[in-house]
């Protein structure tokens, strides 16, 4: 893109105005609560408060393939935390997690109950907790948990770059538009290589590595966000959409994805859920 700005910053920044493009209206520079709101508790051990986004699907991903793995200390109760009307900036919700994002989690089964946020942390911590897709010896757990620090630096460039300004900006711009799907392809690239000699992210054995990178780079190649195969070329990542496909196929995949999931078939929805039954 060549030309000039028409726009000349003040000396300091003000929010005098919304920043545009969709969730707009949940965009503040400011933290804390913005109303009381007591958080819901249920009667499992781990009650999460999340939306199916793909920050919060990781979770529900895990806590499905942990209850698949007979880990019954696992059970859930997920509750809807609806971005888009506020929730975030409820009282309670901003006590379990200070930054007012999803997914938060608070584990009741310890005194006092435990608070996480941050999904990456969430990972690692249920992970450690029912000993399951971390591996335990220090070369290659180190290597799991560079990935899982992949996925949480990287998609940024991804969701807060790429996804805003191709499908949720008032308008398209050329200048950011360029210089996120750059750096998109590049991290495609990065997976692609890495997934060439490997079945999952970190070898042989699937991980929380791959329930963190799955939710952005799987359902970015397989079409079910940003609508944007063609524009990137994702056809060419042939070893990331493979990983994908196959990641897609697990049982407990498909269930966490549903979880807090208040769009799309109807079938797919299950805003809340408190019992395996709920997800049919
Ligand atoms: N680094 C955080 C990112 C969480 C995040 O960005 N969550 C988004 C939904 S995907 C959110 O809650 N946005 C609400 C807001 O920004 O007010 C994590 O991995 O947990």
């Amino acid at each position: 893109m060549t030309g000039t700005s028409p726009y000349t910053p003040p000396r300091v920044w003000k929010w005098d105005q919304e920043s545009g493009g969709r969730f707009a209206n949940i965009n503040r520079p400011i933290a804390g609560p913005t109303h009381e709101k007591v958080l819901p508790r249920g009667k499992h051990p781990l009650q999460l408060y999340s939306l199916a986004t793909p920050n919060g699907v990781k979770v529900t991903i895990l806590l499905e393939e942990l209850l698949a793995l007979g880990k019954t200390g696992a059970e859930y109760d997920a509750w809807l935390i609806n971005i888009g009307q506020g929730d975030q900036f409820g009282s309670g919700f901003v006590e379990v997690n200070p930054n007012s994002k999803i997914p938060a989690l608070l584990d009741v089964s310890t005194t006092p109950p435990t608070r996480v946020f941050e999904s990456g942390a969430i990972l690692v911590y249920l992970a450690e907790k029912f000993g399951a897709f971390l591996p335990r010896e220090l070369s290659p757990r180190a290597e799991c948990l560079s990935w899982v620090f992949w996925q949480m630096g990287s998609a940024p460039y991804l969701g807060g770059g790429f996804g805003h300004f191709y499908a949720y900006a008032p308008e398209k711009w050329e200048y950011p538009i360029n210089r996120y799907a750059m750096e998109v392809k590049r991290q495609l690239d990065v997976l692609d290589r890495n997934l060439a000699g490997r079945r999952f992210m970190c070898g042989d054995e699937y991980t929380v590595a791959d329930m963190a990178i799955f939710p952005w780079y799987g359902e970015l190649v397989t079409g079910s966000i940003y609508n944007a195969q063609e524009f990137l070329d994702v056809q060419s990542y042939t070893h990331v959409l493979r990983w994908a496909r196959d990641i897609q196929q697990r049982p407990a995949v498909q269930r966490g994805q549903r979880v807090n999931r208040t769009w799309g078939p109807e079938a797919d929805r299950v805003p809340e859920r408190h019992d395996a039954s709920d997800l049919g």
